[in-house]
């Protein structure tokens, strides 16, 4: 799944930079083993919220990877039929309640998750996934609140890779880290190491527990890396420190990570994770083989899906 979701982001690079993919593009790389650690301990009847980063939430919850890649190149094929794009991204039908294009706006839809199941009376549970940035909304402290008053089946994962856009979270996150704030309001946090897939696991495992044995919300506050810039074509990466992101991959990699900790468990051998490195090259080769043969939407159906009425 790791490498599943890096090789699909650094595709994506490559398109976006060749010219294939229109609109607003935010990468994941780097962020992997946050949505791998949280989406592992759900079912297929749970839900996720996402940010505009949303690519790698979609495809650990299981979205279709060349219908991802269609509706990235805008195509009719794609996951919303190619009117979202990346920004928008969403598939209704593996649980995955969409990328957003308001930072923190995913949260208050992870309480709506929380209070449908509550409602209907099923064991399902809501993980909102959000910025370091989007953290700092309001939305995301009345959200808090809300699930801390109706004890809502919810997990809060606050990705924090380090800045938002261009603004570093040291200066915009004053005092506490995001975890702590939850204590206000009565709700248990870990900070874990977000490039280390098992501390993630581990704190996904206890959030998700008590979430659906009725306990209530949680927070998991990640520390993590972005890889590329806040958003592809427009970043030259003026305010990171020179060398930066080359040591990020260096030392900061939940891959390499993952990879030296069961290679050295004797889990899997280096021959084995070759041989998924290259089926995964040929999976995502083949997504997006496919999305540049795939057809444009009818422009008949252009407004077909995005207006509902109740
Ligand atoms: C409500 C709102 N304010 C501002 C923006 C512009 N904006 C887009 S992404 C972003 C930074 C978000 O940072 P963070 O939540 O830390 O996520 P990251 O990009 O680091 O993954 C901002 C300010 C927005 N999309 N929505």
């Amino acid at each position: 799944m790791l490498r599943t979701i890096r090789a699909f982001e650094e595709r994506v690079h490559v398109e976006y930079a060749e010219g294939n993919i229109p609109g607003a593009t935010h990468l994941y790389a780097g962020q992997e083993a946050i949505a791998a650690g949280c989406c592992a301990e759900l079912r297929p009847d749970d839900y996720i919220s996402s940010t505009h980063r949303g690519h790698g939430h979609a495809i650990a919850k299981g979205a279709d990877l060349t219908r991802m890649m269609m509706e990235l190149f805008g195509r009719e094929g794609g996951v919303c039929r190619g009117k979202g794009g990346s920004m928008h991204i969403a598939d209704f039908s593996v649980g995955m309640l969409g990328a957003n294009g308001i930072a923190g706006g995913g949260v208050p839809i992870g309480c709506g998750v929380g209070l449908s199941a509550k409602v209907r009376g099923t064991d399902q549970v809501g993980v909102a996934f959000v910025g370091d940035g989007g953290a700092n909304q309001g939305a995301f402290l009345e959200s808090l609140s809300l699930a801390s008053v109706w004890q809502l089946p919810v997990v809060f994962v606050v990705e924090d890779n380090g800045y938002a856009q261009a603004t570093a979270s040291k200066y915009h996150l004053r005092g506490l880290d995001v975890a702590r704030r939850g204590e206000a309001f009565g709700i248990p946090g870990a900070v874990v190491d977000g490039c280390d897939f098992f501390a993630v696991r581990d704190a996904a495992v206890e959030a998700v527990r008590r979430a659906r044995s009725g306990g209530g919300p949680s927070i998991i506050d990640c520390k993590t890396a972005r890889f590329f810039g806040h958003m592809e074509g427009f970043d030259q990466q003026a305010y990171r420190g020179s060398g930066e992101a080359e040591k990020l991959r260096a030392e900061r990699d939940c891959i390499q990570r993952f990879t030296a900790s069961v290679t050295g468990a004797g889990l899997v051998s280096p021959e084995e994770f070759d041989a998924i490195d290259r089926e995964v090259a040929d999976e995502i080769a083949r997504a997006a083989e496919a999305a540049k043969a795939a057809a444009d939407p009818d422009p008949a159906e252009l407004l077909t899906d995005v207006y509902v009425s109740y």
